[in-house]
């Protein structure tokens, strides 16, 4: 498919995907969506894609969702245009790679939950983050009141939910908000470093890791324990845990199979 608002860059195992409306702040519309979700789809089926970055154009990451846009829904379009944003925030949580956040902006309400909905997230010193849509008579809709108060816990989430005012980047590490703070000129690199990392590792066992932590969050101890005992023999069954070990006791890479199919 072809991309309007979005592109998608291969470095390695790793693929880049950039929000690209910086005349809008890269502010998601109902055709961003629809391209994100295309190009999760793309990278779901890609076998030689084993980790993803996802950033913005420009000054901003994402300001959010697309104001101008939502001015103008009547109930329907607006519940339509929810239904589209949820299945494009699944497509990056479910998504079996791992996608990693570079915040090189302004990441604002749904901006900051489409961070959220990713796995890791590295932010520029730049950056600037919050979830303002009180001050727009609005609540979050894509999750920001269950996403943030996981990741912050209650006090720092309600602070920020309920003032609306954005946090700077070293306030947002400090909360454990974002993983790490780099240079702005470092943070692509950064963030294509840890996909590099994590890309090298097991494949199936990188989807399973990724879909654990998940599906746990919602589950008890007792059920996420359980679902982490069948995919830990998934690892024997489909071989790469003999794979990795006898490459650790043989002192060699170990030869991953990257095709779904082989
Ligand atoms: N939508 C559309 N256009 C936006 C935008 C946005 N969110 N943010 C910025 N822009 C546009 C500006 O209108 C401006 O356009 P022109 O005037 O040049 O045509 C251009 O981007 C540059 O912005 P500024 O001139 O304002 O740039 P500044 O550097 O002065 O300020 C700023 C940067 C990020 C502080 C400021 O742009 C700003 O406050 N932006 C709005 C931030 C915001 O409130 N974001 C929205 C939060 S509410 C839903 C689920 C979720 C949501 C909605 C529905 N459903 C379930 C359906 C989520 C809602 C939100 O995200």
């Amino acid at each position: 498919m072809t991309f309007k608002n979005i592109t998608i860059e291969r470095d390695g195992l790793t693929a880049v995907v950039t929000i690209n409306r910086p005349d809008a702040l890269n502010a998601l519309n109902g055709e961003t969506m629809r391209e994100l979700i295309h190009a999760m789809m793309e990278i779901e089926e890609d076998d030689d894609i084993g980790a993803v970055v996802l950033t913005g154009a420009g000054k901003a990451f994402v300001a959010g969702a697309d104001i101008a846009e939502l001015s103008e829904m009547g109930g329907m379009e607006a519940r339509e245009a929810s239904k589209l944003g949820q299945k494009a925030f699944a497509a990056i949580e479910n998504l079996s790679k791992p996608v990693i956040a570079a915040i090189n902006g302004y990441a604002l309400g749904g901006g900051l939950e489409i961070a959220m909905a990713c796995d890791v997230r590295i932010a520029s010193s730049k950056a600037k983050m919050g979830q303002p849509e009180v001050t727009l008579g609005l609540t979050p809709g894509f999750a920001g009141t269950q996403r943030l108060p996981r990741l912050v816990g209650f006090g720092r989430a309600k602070e920020l939910l309920l003032v609306g005012k954005p946090i700077d980047a070293p306030t947002a590490l400090s909360y454990g908000l974002v993983n790490r703070v780099v240079e702005p000129d470092e943070l692509v690199d950064a963030a294509k470093e840890m996909a590099g990392a994590i890309a090298s590792n097991g494949p199936a066992a990188i989807a399973l890791v990724k879909a654990c932590v998940n599906k746990g969050a919602g589950a008890g101890l007792e059920t996420g324990s359980a679902y982490e005992a069948e995919v830990f023999g998934l690892c024997f069954g489909i071989g790469d845990a003999h794979e990795g070990i006898a490459a650790f006791f043989e002192k060699r890479d170990p030869a991953w199979k990257r095709k779904k199919k082989d």
